[in-house]
């Protein structure tokens, strides 16, 4: 004990005497910057020392994870003790403590409990879990009410996670680069892995643990088949050693073809018994390099990918040969519904849906259906995809894009915390009123017990990971609603504000209000009133709703929008595609009607007139331009506020959420001017009074060309 308590003060006060750290946005939300005010003594009071019996590789990372953090916000290193003392911090499972003053049923191997109470006359703080890692989730949570300025008198906490896999998808590529990655190359250094593990891969851990994340798909979607040869897997084993004291497990991404481009077989037939014999020979060799391995991830017969399709087969045959492959060692398969295809002409929002509702009840009990929150992709808004209550007998994982390819890439402040909020509190109606998507996705509804979700990680090599200070909002948004879909993103956004900024409500009330708004001021200035996919093709940056001439229909903008001489919007009604009729049918009423559709999903489901009024009186064609000179608007007050904060937050940080906002006022006006431009010569109709016309014609923002912009395969 004396020497673990030795090397650590060494440690803390060679870090205490370093200089201050830039505030480059690399500490995330764990920067545990100094307290202010009376929290340092209440923090102290609370954390005079700790007791923290536990030796294994996580039990010490939650010990070091207080030490390193409560030296940070009170400049004091706490004691490490082996005896029961007044103020000290005890961390608990029943197997290091012998028993417990509290019950820890229910919790499972990931929960905690955080209870304030005495022991041998000292009033103490007990965080215990059924294991150590529940224990290093408690820590991170008792760090965080301690942050964020709760009382930490009467602590009475209990917590377990309500989906089983909280993954993170890295869309990283061998190479080094990231598709849809606005925040630098891949933070996997392959080339120099495995020998080379830097330090990053462990802050990535933590980071991650700190907001319950478990898993992590390691490459993306769009595989190579090389990511399953030898050295491949040696490298990802490495990164699987320093993620498990963390609690993370990896996953990878699988190329349907692998067996024919690896090992020469003449087919991917999932029936054929030497394919099946060849990937039970390669998850064989992935297990043994990786005992905990979590499983693979498939993309198939999706955007040009292989799969079982393209030998007659449907996707449970595909995806229930893969699971026989990872099943006897534990391992699940992700089987993404993200699929339309190029000779099917029907509605794009309705394949995924037509391809996979007949699938239900064949899948393997190791399997997962993947799919995206939305029948389209990941747009700015989307009705919840229809697929969510419509496979009752399998489990559905959540997809949700938290990089931002669709709202802004770098550098626009667009919070996602509402657009995932707003998708998993949707109701399904599946079984009557209250059949939400969150009761999906944790399983609830249905009684499964393999639930999933998995977030498009914003991350990349960036000093700051995500690209900007306010992307990291959505990772820590992700795996915050993750763990417990119920939370609020208001109530998120305000945790993140105080510990990546200061808890002072001073700073947090403002910047908690710019983030709330922010998602429905990119929807406005973007894509306002249910429109959708209007973005410049490929990169898919910037406003480019005029694109006519690419091959296949469902690429071009037109498609989407559908606007002519009477009106703008799809009908997915039963006078068009009748897409609506995929939901239940509560919902698929109410979609049914303009009148009672939401407004904001008006044109996803309608062909409305221009001239047609809607709830506010207004013209549709006026209310449109509205809604993108409010998007606008929005975003000059965002720059306000933040002007406003400038005494309140560091120099570097506010001078990268200074310039970008800049950057996206610039941005959201190009998208207003251009979509207005356009839209107006097909409306025939003058801009309402007060709205001022396009800075440019038409033809300079069809002139407008990006070929270099980041994220495009
Ligand atoms: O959103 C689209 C992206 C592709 C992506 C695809 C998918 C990984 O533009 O870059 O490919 O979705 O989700 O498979």
């Amino acid at each position: 004990m004396l020497a673990r308590l030795f090397c650590w003060t060494i440690a803390s006060a060679m870090a205490a005497a370093s200089p201050a750290m830039a505030e480059d946005g690399y500490d995330l939300w764990l920067r545990h910057a100094k307290a202010e005010g009376s929290m340092p003594q209440a923090i102290a009071r609370h954390a005079t020392a700790i007791m923290a019996p536990g030796n294994s590789a996580t039990a010490l990372a939650a010990r070091d994870e207080l030490v390193r953090s409560l030296t940070k916000i009170g400049g004091v290193v706490p004691a490490l003790t082996d005896a029961p003392q007044e103020g000290a911090i005890w961390l608990a499972t029943l197997a290091s403590a012998g028993n417990l003053p509290v019950k820890l049923d229910g919790l499972g191997q990931e929960g905690y409990v955080i209870r304030s109470l005495t022991r041998n006359g000292r009033a103490m703080t007990l965080i215990a879990a059924n294991s150590d890692i529940g224990l290093l989730y408690g820590t991170y949570a008792w760090l965080r009410l301690a942050e964020t300025g709760a009382s930490l008198d009467r602590l009475d906490v209990r917590s377990a996670p309500r989906v089983k896999l909280r993954l993170l998808n890295h869309w990283d590529n061998l190479d080094g680069t990231v598709e849809r990655g606005y925040a630098g190359q891949s933070i996997w250094d392959w080339w120099r892995l495995p020998d080379w593990k830097g330090p990053r891969y462990t802050d990535y851990a933590r980071a991650n643990a700190s907001i319950g994340i478990n898993g992590t798909v390691l490459n993306n979607v769009n595989a190579k088949s090389d990511s399953l040869t030898a050295p491949y897997i040696a490298k990802a084993a490495a990164l699987a050693d320093v993620f498990r004291p963390y609690g993370i497990k990896i996953y990878l991404s699988v190329k349907w073809t692998a067996p024919m481009e690896l090992s020469g077989l003449k087919t991917a037939d999932p029936m054929d018994p030497q394919v099946a014999a060849w990937w039970k020979a390669k998850a064989n060799e992935i297990y043994k390099a990786i005992p905990d391995f979590g499983g693979f991830l498939v993309k198939a017969n999706s955007e040009g990918q292989p799969g079982p399709q393209d030998y007659k087969r449907s996707h449970a045959d595909g995806a229930n040969m893969l699971a026989a492959a990872v099943k006897p060692h534990g391992g699940i398969v992700m089987w993404r519904a993200f699929v339309y295809a190029h000779d099917n002409p029907d509605d794009r929002a309705k394949q995924a849906y037509s391809d996979f509702k007949p699938l239900d009840g064949q899948f393997a009990d190791n399997v997962l259906v993947q799919v995206k929150n939305g029948a389209i992709d990941f747009q700015p808004r989307e009705p919840f995809h229809p697929l969510f209550g419509a496979m009752p007998k399998t489990p559905l994982m959540m997809e949700f894009q938290i990089t931002k390819e669709y709202l802004g890439q770098s550098t626009h402040l667009t919070y996602l915390g509402p657009l995932f909020e707003e998708t998993l509190d949707a109701d399904t109606y599946a079984k009557g009123k209250g059949s939400t998507v969150a009761k999906v996705i944790d399983g609830s509804l249905e009684g499964h017990r393999l639930t999933g979700i998995a977030g498009v990680a914003n991350i990349g090599v960036d000093r700051d990971w995500s690209g900007s200070i306010f992307n990291q909002a959505d990772w820590y948004a992700f795996g915050r609603l993750a763990w417990n879909p119920d939370l609020s993103a208001e109530a998120i956004a305000r945790e993140w504000a105080a510990q990546t900024f200061s808890p002072d409500p001073k700073v947090v009330d403002p910047v908690v209000t710019m983030m709330m708004g922010s998602r429905e001021a990119a929807v406005d200035y973007m894509t306002p009133l249910g429109l959708a996919h209007l973005m410049g093709t490929g990169h898919h940056y910037g406003p480019a709703p005029w694109i006519a001439d690419l091959a296949r229909p469902e690429w071009n903008p037109v498609y989407y929008h559908k606007a002519d001489m009477r009106g703008i919007g799809f009908d997915r009604t039963k006078t068009g595609s009748n897409a609506v009729a995929q939901y239940a049918p509560p919902v698929a009423k109410m979609f049914a009607d303009p009148k009672t559709t939401p407004e904001r999903d008006l044109l996803w489901f309608h062909h409305v007139a221009w001239d047609a009024k809607l709830k506010s009186g207004e013209t549709l064609w006026n209310s449109l331009v509205h809604h993108y000179d409010e998007g606008v608007a929005y975003v000059a007050n965002m720059q306000k506020t933040w002007e406003r904060l400038r005494p309140a937050v560091d120099v570097e940080r506010f001078n990268q959420t200074k310039a970008f906002l800049g950057i996206q006022y610039r941005e959201a006006k190009w998208w207003r001017d251009a979509s207005l431009a356009y839209f107006q010569s097909i409306a025939n109709r003058p801009l309402p009074s007060g709205s001022l016309p396009p800075e440019h014609d038409l033809n300079w923002y069809k002139a407008q060309n990006f070929p270099y912009a980041p994220g495009h395969p």
